[in-house]
């Protein structure tokens, strides 16, 4: 596992280290516990925080309960407090600010690392529910609930001058091909469109045969080009069946989003893109 210990003793830290590191866990130690946030925050990795309470600039009563909100955010993150003074009050105070688990200071490495094991079966557990509930089980896309949530924290990020474009497509004319081949190959169809979609930005399946990449950072004409360059390879594919191998196309609409304006209304836009594409002749990009 990797773990973040936090503790305003250099002392303190190498001791924790010293037990944790010799069992294979990745150890990064702060003595401030603002950067020990920063860091946990931006390395998503990190699946057990280690506070002491006695820390600085943020109290671990605080750091506990920053961590506890990263946690929350479909984030599979353990935390546990740890203090010199272990009465009943602290201890509550500690797990009512978010830690999982409180331990002595130091403490014996045996407890501490049985409690790791413990944590780590919760964290792992976590992380599987998390994936199950956020995966498309078809084609390992994110599913509509999940790239929305992904799309909007994405938008939130992005800010007045950051550059932000959804692009939507549709498999054309996908019931000839459920139809003449079977739900099987449609089944193969759509996971070899997904394929091409997972290495672009944020990309899921709405439902059905149609997905949506949220592209951060592009700007109209690179997501045009984006999607000029998806439509190709999806025109390329050549699906398995017993019938020999099937074609198929796909269209495309997209829209850029502007400070302001709801997910909604962004993907409501690159969908009249979309039913432009379809009703002026499919297999092609509309924005
Ligand atoms: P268009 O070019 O206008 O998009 O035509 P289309 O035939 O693709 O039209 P439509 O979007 O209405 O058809 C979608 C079909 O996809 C209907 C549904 O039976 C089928 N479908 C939905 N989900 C699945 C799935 O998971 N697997 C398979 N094989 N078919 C699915
Ligand atoms: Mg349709
Ligand atoms: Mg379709
Ligand atoms: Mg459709």
């Amino acid at each position: 596992m990797h773990i973040v210990i936090v503790d305003s003793s250099r002392v303190v830290l190498r001791i924790v280290a010293g037990m944790l590191e010799p069992r294979g866990h990745v150890v990064t130690q702060f003595t401030d516990s603002a950067e020990a946030l920063a860091y946990v925050t931006d390395n998503p990795a990190v699946r057990a925080l280690i506070t002491s309470l006695e820390v600085r600039p943020l109290s671990g009563l605080e750091l506990c309960w920053s961590a506890r909100l990263l946690a929350e955010s479909s984030r599979p993150l353990s935390i546990i407090a740890m203090s010199s003074a272990r009465n009943a009050r602290n201890l509550a105070e500690a797990l009512d600010s978010g830690a999982d688990d409180f331990i002595d200071k130091p403490p014996g490495a045996e407890e501490l690392q049985a409690r790791l094991r413990a944590a780590e079966r919760l964290t792992t557990l976590q992380g599987d529910l998390i994936r199950l509930a956020e995966t498309d089980p078809l084609t390992g896309l994110l599913n509509r609930r999940a790239f929305l949530h992904r799309t909007r924290e994405a938008a939130n990020r992005t800010g007045s001058f950051g550059h932000l474009c959804a692009v939507l497509l549709d498999i054309d004319h996908f019931k000839r091909i459920n139809d003449e081949h079977g739900h099987d190959v449609g089944d193969a169809a759509i996971k070899a469109v997904a394929g091409l979609l997972e290495s672009e930005g944020i990309s899921g399946r709405l439902g059905g045969e149609e997905f949506a990449v949220v592209l951060p950072g592009q700007r109209l004409t690179e997501a045009e080009a984006i999607a000029s360059r998806l439509r190709l390879k999806a025109s390329d594919l050549r699906i398995r069946s017993p019938k020999g191998p099937v074609r198929l196309t796909c269209s495309f609409g997209i829209s850029e989003w502007s400070e302001g304006e709801t997910i909604d209304g962004l993907l409501k836009r690159a969908d009249i893109a979309l039913y432009e594409a379809k009703t002026t002749g499919r297999n092609r990009v509309v924005s």
